[in-house]
């Protein structure tokens, strides 16, 4: 089994099904593709359908993007829960992944994975200011502290224990780092969604990313 993957220094898309693999214990190799060029772009297009990474190469099958092969973790791997195991937390968890995959586009935009390795937590960048980049803020500090009060007693996971919804989460708090942004004025007055930022930067698995993201950038 191997994954393919962009740059880690930048393919915030790549971190999510690679922390999620490695919650399921199984043996895979890893394959960073970079596609700055023509001739890379063309070579990323002969490896995948869709022309973007992350792609899961599995019994002769090419499996493409993050949420589809997150799902087929789950339900190869079922052992390592990688979905809530109660229903309705395990429904709110999918909407939560599935709310970051499609949305929050002004973080993206704004506060992007740029030269100075945001994902890497090198150096730090000033917080962007604009009223889109609020609302996204807003909305993920609702979330969080939602989602934590409902179902976080278990543990430091947005539901509890580990689910794919934290993968999904991981770069943005990578971005929040990054640019230094102060989730306290964005409706989190007791830190709440501050803690689960620390959790899933503390993650050993997002660590073990970082370093060889430096590695293979020196
Ligand atoms: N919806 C896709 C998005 C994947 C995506 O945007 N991948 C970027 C890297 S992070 C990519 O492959 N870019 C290739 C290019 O720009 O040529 C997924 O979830 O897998």
């Amino acid at each position: 089994m191997e994954l393919i993957i962009g740059p880690r220094l930048y393919s915030t898309w790549s971190l999510r099904p690679w922390l999620v693999l490695k919650r399921t214990g199984a043996a895979f190799t890893t394959r960073e593709v970079s596609y700055r060029t023509e001739a890379q772009k063309a070579e990323l297009r002969r490896l995948s359908p869709s022309g973007f990474v992350p792609l899961l190469k599995v019994d002769g099958e090419t499996i493409w993007d993050t949420l589809s092969i997150s799902e087929w973790a789950a339900e190869h791997y079922p052992e390592a829960q990688l979905w809530p195991v109660d229903a309705t937390a395990r429904a709110l968890a999918r909407s939560a992944t599935a709310e970051m995959h499609s949305g929050f586009m002004a973080l993206r935009d704004l506060c992007g994975m740029g030269p100075d390795h945001p994902m890497a937590g090198a150096a730090r960048a000033e917080t962007p200011s604009d009223p889109a980049l609020d609302r996204d803020l807003a909305r993920l500090v609702e979330l969080w502290r939602q989602m934590r009060s409902r179902f976080g007693a278990d543990g430091p996971w947005l539901f509890g224990d580990w689910s794919i919804a934290d993968a999904f989460f991981t770069p943005v708090a990578a971005r929040v780092r990054h640019y230094q942004i102060d989730l306290s004025g964005h409706g989190d007055a007791d830190g709440v969604a501050r803690a689960y930022v620390e959790a899933l930067l503390a993650q050993p698995d997002f660590e073990e990313w970082q370093r060889l993201a430096l590695a293979n950038a020196a």
